[in-house]
């Protein structure tokens, strides 16, 4: 059994492999995937994966040096969200896709605790496609460090507390093949 960390609960099968299989295939065709350059250390380079951010407008985020405007909402996503409010009893205003292209893809190391997600923020995670690792750490205590794999159709709902007691990062893989992620947030 995974141990996982605190202030945050894994659902396995969330969706059944049919429902996404389907949003798998018709996000990876239909969604507008761009790759917005991103400020790191004082130079703008591409993200290694590719993006989009969907919501109810006309919402921006912003981070790492970059405004996102949200698109309309694709069917997949809204139908997803719909779902995770059932779930959850949370409400979430938009979603950030990341489309991980193989396993030269990545996300590094960061809390979501950008002011408009407000103080402690309440992130729902669904995965699609190839299962990628989620790493782990505690913020004040590094050494604290746990592993989840990530599975096609679950659900990883981070709970108040966890961006504000960890970081997370999916680390690159040898091989992997792809894989789309869609953490939903509520914009304030
Ligand atoms: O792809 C993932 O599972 C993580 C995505 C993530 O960390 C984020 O969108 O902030």
């Amino acid at each position: 059994m995974e141990i996982i960390p605190k202030h945050c609960q894994y659902l396995p099968g969330w969706l059944t492999t049919t429902e996404a299989d389907n949003a798998f295939k018709a996000l990876l065709e239909e969604v507008n995937w761009k790759c917005p350059k991103i400020r790191m250390f004082g130079r703008w380079i591409d993200q290694p994966r590719l993006l989009d951010w969907q919501g109810d407008n006309p919402l921006e985020y912003r981070y790492s040096g970059q405004t996102l405007v949200a698109q309309p909402w694709h069917r997949a996503a809204d139908a997803i969200r719909r779902r995770l409010e059932h779930t959850t009893g949370i409400r979430f205003n938009t979603v950030l896709l990341n489309y991980y292209r193989d396993g030269r893809d990545s996300m590094g190391w960061h809390s979501d605790d950008e002011p408009e997600l407000g103080k402690d923020p309440v992130i729902a995670s669904v995965s699609l496609g190839a299962a990628r690792d989620f790493a782990v750490r505690g913020r004040l205590q590094p050494d604290e460090k746990y592993k989840l794999t990530l599975e096609h159709g679950s659900l990883l709902w981070m709970k108040a507390g966890f961006q504000q007691h960890y970081m997370h990062a999916v680390p690159k893989r040898a091989q992997a093949a792809p894989r789309i992620n869609l953490t939903f947030r509520y914009i304030i």
